[in-house]
């Protein structure tokens, strides 16, 4: 998920580009506005931290784009891309390295686990929204 700063700076290209190009294949994309029970259902492992209260209305602040990548290893791959959670840690080259400032804002979200992947995809997108495709001779590209 492209977290509200991404559309706000003007880098969703860009953002998605880095996936693209790696090999990430899109089978979901759309943009939304989460509203409170779907941010706080996101992130409801967080509930009573610290930052909680902070994360929710930073999701709030705006559009997000939601997608569901598809790939061999793609959430390891996809959270490397994303880089470390804590902005005094991603590394440049990674999305969050070259773009976020504070870890709070830090531009985007990778599900961790298959586990988390299936939790968070059903609180996004219905099935009719999947949109399964052919990698023409299915070799991975
Ligand atoms: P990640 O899986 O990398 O998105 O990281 P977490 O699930 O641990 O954290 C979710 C979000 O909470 C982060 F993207 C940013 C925010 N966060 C803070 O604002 N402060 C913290 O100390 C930790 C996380």
């Amino acid at each position: 998920m492209l977290k509200p700063g991404v559309l706000q700076r003007r880098i969703a290209g860009e953002v998605l580009s880095r996936l693209e190009r790696k090999g990430a294949k899109i089978v979901a994309l759309k943009m939304i506005r989460m509203d409170k029970a779907l941010a706080e259902a996101h992130y409801a492992e967080h509930r009573g931290k610290n930052f909680y209260e902070k994360l929710v209305e930073y999701t709030l602040s705006g559009p997000v784009i939601a997608m569901i990548l598809e790939g061999p290893g793609i959430i390891r791959i996809t959270r490397r891309l994303a880089g470390a959670t804590d902005v005094n840690e991603s590394l440049p080259g990674t999305i969050r390295g070259d773009f976020a400032w504070t870890t709070r804002c830090n531009i985007i979200h990778a599900s961790d686990s298959p586990e988390s992947a299936a939790r968070e995809i059903h609180l996004f997108f219905k099935e009719g929204e999947i949109c399964e495709w052919e990698d023409g001779n299915g070799r991975w590209f």
